[in-house]
């Protein structure tokens, strides 16, 4: 079912495009009018899939999955929209007979990412969307167009600047926007209840100010299936502009505010990444999605079924972490205000059709309100959650028999705050973690009391990537060698990839996989030239660790390791040493004092060690500024090791982890989130496993008996790096500038542990899991057989798994057939 390309069609359209939207001949126009012409050619090639689809849709009325996401980093559209529809060849023919000079790949460059997303929550949203297509399920993505996505980070003299990301500043050649789907949000105001004739309570909220909520539609497209799913982002637009004309005092004023309100809802994305902060803002973005989303699912369940009873039958939503958990109120709110349902029969519906995902269990990355702000903004929906709060406690003395100090514990509305996690998991059906090991400590810890009285709700989804990004668009030569060896069979089951296995052994195809991945690190090290001004040994080890900054994922801990690697080479400038070249690439929050200076450490590191003679050779230290999708796309395919080293049971599942496995990276990596799935994948052969276990982190947070000055005092290396810290060896004019570092390693502060991330206490064991590292690349044969190995085993970690996983066990979706063309 693969669509038609009619190739003299797309030339057409790519002239006509730069002609009446450029007023000039191809030749004239720059790269970025020729990404427009193309990418406009390419949306109209989707169209008719994507409005085929919607008639199937229409004719089928099918059950919907409903993605609520705060987050989603889908990066570019253009690479992927070509490789989904089958047609990157037939595009590269037409750029040459047009006589267009430039690369594909060079046009793809001018699409800005569409990062709408901080990191690994916001990524998995997108894999899902793609997964979501490729498998022909209905749902719909659904989320908010930031006009500014997650900041550019620019490193100046070693320190993060941030940047507004202006991702619309050119126009979005994938959306549309659909104004005959707008929906009225209301914030604010108060809330009058009134009994009618029946003796039936009404409330209705008056005075309210309101926001209207536009949707734009962009297309996800199924890996050659002809199947097209919509993401939809709600921009925000006051109503009534024609009230600004008037002269009634009151009137005007109200309307200048919903103006206000309505740019800055959706103006940017919070940059934070499990980190919470209580800002009304936040909390109103989260209200206007959700509401919308809310409010037009219902409105498009009611034009194909006659019984609201039904809901549950028909639409699922699923709130990705508990940014979107208002849902739960909100659903209820609708049936009984505008469907004018009982309490029961909402509570009801909404507890079989709403389910929630956890992402965490960093305890400052758990959402809770302050009552007031709830109350001002949401008078009606805060209502809900008390009343969903006052029945819940009943349940739990009357059913349950739970004691007073449980209740207090487990109650959503207490202390003066409303707590998001705990409305979810009463408000859904379903509760899943991100990693088998993630999984066990929600039930086992972190959410135990609600385990005992739900446990059919929990339940495990391990995540996934798309292997048509990840492989398939970022590493086409690899892609190629392995659709020549076993055929294409694992672009759409990656399990297939298992047949890989007996090609570990055979010298051709070793030979062909390690000339591929050291192209990969020459298109790196290119990269790396252009951006940073250094050079890099592509024979080196190119050992990578990418992910956002967070003291939890201990980016601190591989610097101190290279800072030990840099004494004993000092010490011994004439022993032999495995080249290595340590890439990092991290955003950090803008308000997080303490990441920000660990990148101002690990670019001072680097200044230190790339202009030392006596070891410039065997380490280089490079920090890539502004990680985001398009650069991992480029970063991925050229590792040799893969960095996946947080503290045991802070890192709910990853998912770079399995980016850099599919593409034939090791890991070196603590039993954390889905680090031990790998591990079970490829056996302790093919993998670096060092330092504390989950149940030990635990166990020495509850016996509070670890202390950091055992180590300093009996490890001399540690101790001379800890020294180093603070002596004037990194930065000569600045001594004092990483004493926070040094303090927080070593001494409690407050209520902050000593050293809460166990840095100290894994250190040395990391160090020798890197001695061991690089003894293991001397052998490059059997180096490339533990990548090879790696790749083969990677299967599980398709998104497409996860998909099914979550549409069997928890949506009860279908894939629609499309009728053959
Ligand atoms: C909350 C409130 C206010 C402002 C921001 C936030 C906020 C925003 C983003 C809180 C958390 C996040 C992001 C969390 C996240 O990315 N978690 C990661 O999710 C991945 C996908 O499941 C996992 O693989 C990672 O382990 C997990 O850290």
């Amino acid at each position: 079912m693969a669509t038609k390309f009619n190739k003299e069609k797309f030339k057409k359209e790519i002239l006509d495009h730069v002609r009446n939207f450029s007023r000039k001949t191809l030749s004239d126009a720059t790269p970025q009018e020729l990404y427009q012409a193309v990418a406009f050619a390419t949306r109209d090639i989707l169209t008719d899939d994507w409005i085929e689809t919607q008639h199937v849709y229409n004719a089928e009325a099918p059950k919907t999955l409903y993605y609520l996401s705060m987050e989603f980093l889908v990066g570019r559209a253009l690479g992927n929209n070509l490789l989904n529809l089958g047609i990157i060849d037939q595009v590269q023919e037409v750029l040459k007979e047009l006589n267009i000079k430039i690369d594909l790949s060079l046009i793809e460059d001018q699409e800005p990412d569409a990062g709408l997303g901080n990191g690994g929550l916001g990524r998995l949203a997108a894999c899902f969307l793609d997964s979501l297509s490729t498998l022909s399920y209905p749902a719909y993505g659904c989320g908010i167009r930031y006009n500014y996505g997650i900041f550019k980070q620019e490193i100046k003299d070693g320190y993060q600047i941030e940047h507004p990301d202006d991702w619309l500043a050119n126009g979005n050649p994938w959306e549309v926007k659909r104004n005959d789907n707008a929906q009225e949000v209301k914030f604010g105001g108060t809330v009058y209840s009134y009994c009618d004739e029946n003796g039936n309570v009404h409330y209705e909220q008056k005075d309210f100010q309101s926001v209207l909520a536009i949707p734009y539609d962009m297309p996800i497209l199924g890996y050659k299936n002809g199947f097209v799913n919509g993401l939809r982002l709600w921009d925000a637009e006051a109503p009534e502009k024609f009230v600004l004309r008037f002269f009634d005092q009151g009137a005007y004023e109200k309307a200048v505010q919903q103006q206000t309100l309505a740019k800055t809802l959706v103006e940017v994305l919070y940059p934070n990444d499990n980190h919470y902060q209580g800002k009304a803002l936040r909390l109103k973005q989260q209200y206007f999605f959700v509401s919308a989303t809310v409010q037009s699912a219902i409105a498009k369940f009611k034009k194909s079924n006659a019984n609201i009873y039904d809901l549950p039958q028909k639409v699922v939503f699923q709130m990705n972490d508990t940014h979107p958990a208002i849902a739960v109120a909100e659903l209820i709110r609708i049936l009984i205000d505008e469907e004018n349902l009982g309490w029961d029969d909402a509570f009801y519906i909404t507890t079989h059709t709403c389910a929630y995902t956890n992402h965490t269990i960093m305890i400052e990355a758990l959402e809770t309100w302050p009552i007031e702000l709830f109350k001002t903004l949401l008078p009606r929906v805060y209502q809900i959650i008390e009343e969903i709060n006052r029945r819940f406690c009943i349940e739990l003395r009357e059913v349950h028999h739970m004691p007073e100090n449980i209740i207090h514990d487990m109650a959503i509305v207490c202390d003066g705050q409303i707590k998001m996690a705990y409305l979810a998991i009463v408000g859904s059906f379903s509760v899943n973690g991100v990693a088998a090991i993630h999984t066990e400590i929600l039930k086992n810890d972190l959410l135990k009391n609600f385990y005992n009285i739900y446990p059919d709700k929990f339940n495990n989804k391990t995540n996934g990537i798309t292997q048509r990004r990840w492989l398939g668009h970022s590493n086409p030569e690899l892609a190629n060698l392995i659709t020549e060896t076993i055929g294409d069979d694992w672009y759409t089951d990656l399990t297939a990839l298992k047949k890989l296995t007996p090609y570990a052994q055979d010298s051709a195809f070793i030979d062909a996989y390690s000339k591929i991945k050291h192209n990969n690190k020459l298109r790196l090290a290119k990269y790396i030239k252009e951006n940073n001004n250094i050079i890099v040994n592509p024979d080196s080890i190119f050992d990578v660790q990418v992910k956002r900054l967070h003291e939890y994922k201990r980016q601190l801990m591989n610097v101190l390791n290279i800072l030990m690697l840099y004494n004993e080479i000092k010490a011994n400038p004439n022993g032999n040493y495995v080249p290595r070249t340590f890439i990092f690439g991290a955003k950090a929050a803008p308000g997080y004092r303490r990441a920000k200076l660990i990148i101002k450490l690990i670019n001072s590191v680097a200044n230190l060690i790339n202009n030392d003679p006596d070891v410039k050779d065997y380490i280089t230290v490079v920090f890539i500024e502004n990680y985001c999708v398009s650069n991992a796309e480029i970063i991925i395919p050229a590792a040799n090791v893969s960095e996946q080293i947080s503290t045991a049971s802070k890192e709910a599942s990853g998912t770079s982890n399995m980016k850099f496995m599919l593409n034939g990276a090791l890991t070196i990596g603590t039993l954390d989130g889905a680090n031990i799935e790998i591990y079970e994948e490829v056996g302790d052969d093919n993998i670096f496993i060092f330092g504390l276990t989950c149940e030990e982190v635990l166990s020495l947070y509850k016996s509070g008996s670890y202390n950091p000055w055992d180590i300093y005092n009996h490890d001399e290396d540690i101790n001379k790096v800890l020294k180093q810290l603070i002596n004037g060896t990194i930065i000569h004019s600045a001594s004092d500038l990483f004493i926070e570092l040094y303090e927080s390693l070593l001494n409690r502060a407050g209520d902050n542990l000593a050293d809460p991330y166990f840095i100290l206490k894994d250190l040395r064991p990391y160090h020798e899991a890197q001695a061991k590292v690089a003894k293991a690349y001397l052998d490059q044969k059997n180096w490339n057989k533990m990548a090879i190995i790696n790749t083969a085993c990677s299967g599980k970690f398709s998104s497409d798994r996860t998909i099914k996983q979550y549409a069997e066990d928890i949506w009860h979706i279908k894939p629609l057939i499309l009728p053959k063309k």
